[in-house]
């Protein structure tokens, strides 16, 4: 069973790099057939990522990093892909470190991408107990007294529990974290980053987290096993749970608590989720209730026009492509078809001016492909010979997009495919071949 996992996982992640190397591959070989297949992967992504675009817990700026972390974990459900890049679990821990601006609240998260600041030291730190803790322990008001009193109840039900290791200050972790590493192989760094977290980044700067140890040692598991089970009651998690290093980038550690008080433990608890992914996908979240965007992938696109062939940036949107109306318009411009475009800033509306030369640059976007872009439905107002054709647009990064069929529509043309991807417009009929001149007899 644990083979064919390794086996599908393998198979995935060679299909992934095949895809994405397929798109480099594509732009230097112009390779259309590779091209075509990585276009349609990141199509596809971009359809099932459109439908989550209205998640609270989706951020519009991590589109991009969504379908490329989809694109190598293809087995992941969409939920935990956008939870895990949202930790930032797409990137190197350590890498892109944001540091925590509310340090003090009970729900403060800290992890590999999220430190505190080295001078934080927090209010209310108050001793345990000396019958609840292994020499001077101490953590905030609110926390101890609910340690203490997990640890009172646990006596009750025959566990004796001692606070080994509680708030620790940044002087005191980086002094921690240097006495594992003197002592390790230097090829055992990356265990000993499994177990010790770096100065700023450990829970135990912020005084809600200790570590609970069982006070005899016949008692063994029997403790860790209660804890997990009851800490919530009390209000505390625990942190690092089995089987979820890849996530929180530490070893399993069923002595780590971390207080968040009782209503928050237990909805975390009944989660079984990790803190790290509760804090993502219940926490820190947006207000989604207005208009949500879909999310397309830009392209390029070959049109031909009466013989001229040009290559275009669009977009692919929910089964469409769309273009920029200027484009078009440049790319028309030379025919009896040409329009120039006006924006009437008072009526907040684009006038299409027909049999009129393109009156901007002649001059077409640059083409750029294999990106996911978030495009918002609006309504164009557009206006051509005077009438309202208000057509569905998209608003993409600032620019105005229509689909191509519209705008044929509307010119009266129609873009065939030649069924190699391009698309061919003719805008005037071609006229018969001219007769042989036969008024010179050959010879
Ligand atoms: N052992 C935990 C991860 C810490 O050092 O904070
Ligand atoms: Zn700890």
């Amino acid at each position: 069973m644990r083979t064919m996992k390794l086996f599908r996982s393998i198979a995935l992640i060679l299909c992934a790099v095949l895809i994405t190397s397929f798109i480099y591959q594509a732009k230097g070989e112009g390779d259309a057939v590779a091209y075509a297949m990585a276009q349609n992967t990141l199509e596809c992504c971009a359809a099932e990522l459109s439908a989550c675009t209205g998640y609270p817990y989706y951020k519009n700026e991590n589109t991009d990093r969504y379908i490329n972390y989809r694109l190598i974990h293809m087995d992941y459900t969409l939920d935990a892909v956008i939870s895990y890049v949202n930790i930032g679990l797409d990137r190197y821990f350590y890498s892109n470190p944001e540091v925590i601006a509310s340090p003090g609240s009970t729900d403060v998260l800290v992890n590999k991408y999220r430190p505190l600041p080295s001078s934080y030291i927090p209010q209310n730190l108050e001793k345990i107990s000396s019958k609840y803790s292994y020499g001077t322990q101490k953590m905030t008001h609110t926390a101890r007294r609910a340690f203490e009193k997990m640890c009172a109840d646990a006596k009750k039900h025959g566990y004796g529990i001692l606070a080994s290791s509680s708030y620790r200050s940044y002087d005191k972790q980086a002094e921690v974290y240097a006495s594992f590493f003197t002592q390790a192989d230097p090829a055992s760094v990356a265990v000993q980053e499994l177990i010790c977290a770096r100065p700023g980044y450990s829970e135990h700067q912020t005084g809600l987290a200790v570590d609970a140890v069982r006070a005899t040692p016949s008692q063994n598991n029997t403790v860790y096993k209660w804890l997990f089970k009851n800490a919530c009651k009390y209000g505390f998690i625990v942190r690092y749970p089995i089987g979820k290093e890849g996530v929180t980038g530490y070893a399993n550690e069923p002595w780590h608590l971390r207080y968040l008080g009782v209503e928050l433990a237990t909805a975390v608890y009944n989660s079984g989720l990790t803190y790290d992914e509760y804090y993502i996908r219940e926490i820190d979240i947006s207000d989604k209730s207005g208009d949500v965007p879909v999310v397309g992938v830009t392209a390029h696109s070959q049109i031909s026009i009466d013989g001229t062939s040009y290559q275009l940036s669009a977009v692919w949107l929910s089964g469409n492509t769309y273009y920029k109306l200027r484009d078009i318009a440049v790319i028309l411009n030379n025919t009896s078809k040409a329009f120039d475009i006006v924006w009437d800033g008072e009526a907040k509306r684009i006038d299409m001016r027909l049999g009129v030369p393109y009156s901007a640059a002649l001059t077409l976007s640059a083409s750029d492909t294999g990106h996911a872009v978030l495009a918002s439905a609006s309504q164009s107002g557009l206006q051509a010979l005077g009438c309202a054709v208000d057509l569905k647009a998209y608003s993409i990064g600032g620019a105005t997009y229509f689909k191509l069929q519209d705008i044929m529509n509307l010119l009266g043309l129609t873009a065939a495919d030649d069924g190699a991807g391009n698309l061919i417009i003719k805008t005037v009929s071609i006229a018969a071949a001219p007769l042989p001149d036969t008024s010179v007899p050959p010879g």
